[in-house]
C-alpha cells in the first residue's frame, strides 16, 4: 500500500493539523510505503515572504519529525524538490472541467476570507491531484476539509484513464472519524490563517492563554451545559481516555462546574500530551544538519517514483 499526504508551510502547525492529518499519517507509516511532503508550491498561494516561507518549511519538517514521523519508514520531502508535479498538474488541467473547480468549497471559503482569486488558488485542486497521482498513491490521510479535493483527484484520474487508457490508480481518502474538523478557539475550523489556532509547539504561557480564551456561551456555573456544542469538550475528547471523556461529559450535563475549570483541565491534558514530542524536538534541534539531510533523502526517493510515473503519463498522452 502506498500512502501519501501533504501539509502546507503556510504557518506553524496546530493541533487541527496534528489530529486531522499528522497523527493518522504517522500511524500509517508502518503499514506501507509512505510519502509525506511539505506543500511549498501550494503555500505560495498565500505566503509572499521568501524568508518566512523558508523558515516555515524547515519548521514543518522539524515539527513533523518531532511528532513521530520516522524517516526510515516514510519519505519526507519538499513538494518543490519534485518539480515534475507541475508538469503533471498541467496535463491534468487540460482535462479538468472549469465547473468542477468552480465548485471547490475550499476555493470559495478562501475568497470569502479575503484571499485574492489568483489562478494558482483556483488551480489548487489540480496541483493536489498531481501530488497524489504522481506517487501512484492508494491511501491519502487528510482532514475532512480535504475530502472534496480527493474526489476531484479521482475525477481527474478517471478522465485521463477514459481518454488515454489506464494510467492512474484511484486513491482513497482516509479521514480520522474523531478529528474530522478540529475546532479553533472561536469554534470555527482551526486554521493557520484564521488566527484561531493552538500550535503543537507553542510555549506554555501562550498555550494556556489560548486555551483560556476559547469562546463559550454565558451559561452560569451551576447550570447544566451541552457538551456536544462545546469547543472545550471537543478538544478535550482528542486528548483524553474514554473514561475521562465520559466523566467530563457527565460533569457538563450535571452543572456545578464553570467553563474556566474545564479549560484548565483541557490545558493540562494538552500540555502533557505533547511533552514527549517537545523533548524529541529539542533532541532534533541539537543536530543542525538532521532536518536537511532527511529532506534530501526523502526527495531522492520521491523523485525515483515520480520519474517512473511521469514516463508512463508522457507516453500515454503522446509526449
Ligand atoms: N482544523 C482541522 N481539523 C482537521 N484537519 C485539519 N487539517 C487542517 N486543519 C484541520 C488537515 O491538515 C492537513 C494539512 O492541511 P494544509 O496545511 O494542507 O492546509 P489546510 O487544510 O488549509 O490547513 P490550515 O491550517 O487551514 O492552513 P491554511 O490556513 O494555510 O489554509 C490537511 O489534511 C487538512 O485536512
Amino acid at each position: 500500500m502506498r500512502i501519501l499526504s501533504g501539509i502546507q508551510p503556510s504557518g506553524v502547525l496546530h493541533i487541527g493539523n496534528y489530529f486531522g492529518m499528522m497523527q493518522p499519517a504517522i500511524a500509517l507509516q508502518a503499514q506501507g510505503e509512505a510519502f509525506y511532503f511539505i506543500a511549498d508550491y501550494h503555500a505560495l498561494t498565500s505566503v509572499r515572504d521568501p524568508k518566512a516561507l523558508r523558515e516555515n518549511i524547515h519548521r514543518v519538517a522539524l515539527d513533523f519529525l518531532a511528532c513521530g514521523l520516522d524517516p526510515e519508514r516514510a519519505a519526507l520531502f519538499r513538494q518543490s524538490d519534485v518539480p515534475q508535479v507541475t508538469e503533471l498538474a498541467w496535463i491534468l488541467s487540460t482535462v479538468a472541467p472549469m465547473g468542477l473547480l468552480e465548485r471547490s468549497h475550499s476555493y470559495k471559503d478562501k475568497l470569502a476570507r479575503g484571499m485574492l482569486p489568483s489562478v494558482g488558488l483556483f488551480n489548487y485542486p489540480v496541483l493536489m491531484a498531481a501530488d497524489i497521482l504522481i506517487y501512484d498513491s492508494d491511501v491519502v490521510p487528510v482532514g475532512k476539509d480535504q475530502k472534496q479535493h480527493i474526489e476531484i483527484t479521482r475525477d481527474l484520474a478517471v478522465k485521463i484513464n477514459e481518454t488515454f487508457g489506464k494510467v492512474f490508480k484511484l486513491p482513497e481518502p482516509r479521514i480520522q472519524a474523531a478529528a474530522e474538523i478540529v475546532p479553533g478557539i472561536d469554534g470555527q475550523k482551526m486554521s493557520k490563517s484564521y488566527g484561531n489556532n493552538i500550535d503543537i509547539f507553542g510555549n506554555e504561557k501562550e498555550m494556556r492563554t489560548l486555551v483560556m480564551s476559547i469562546v463559550t456561551d454565558s451559561t452560569p456555573v451551576e447550570t447544566p451545559k451541552d457538551p456536544s456544542r462545546s469547543t472545550i469538550f471537543q478538544l478535550y475528547s482528542l486528548f483524553a481516555t474514554k473514561n475521562e471523556i465520559a466523566e467530563m461529559r457527565e460533569r457538563f450535563q450535571k452543572g456545578g462546574t464553570g467553563y474556566g475549570d474545564f479549560k484548565k483541565e483541557l490545558f493540562q491534558k494538552l500540555w502533557q500530551y505533547f511533552a514527549p514530542m517537545r523533548k524529541r524536538r529539542e533532541e532534533i534541534l541539537a543536530d543542525k544538519s538532521y532536518v536537511d539531510s532527511v529532506l534530501i533523502r526523502g526527495a531522492r526517493r520521491a523523485n525515483e517514483v515520480a520519474n517512473q510515473v511521469m514516463q508512463r503519463v508522457r507516453s500515454a498522452v503522446g509526449l
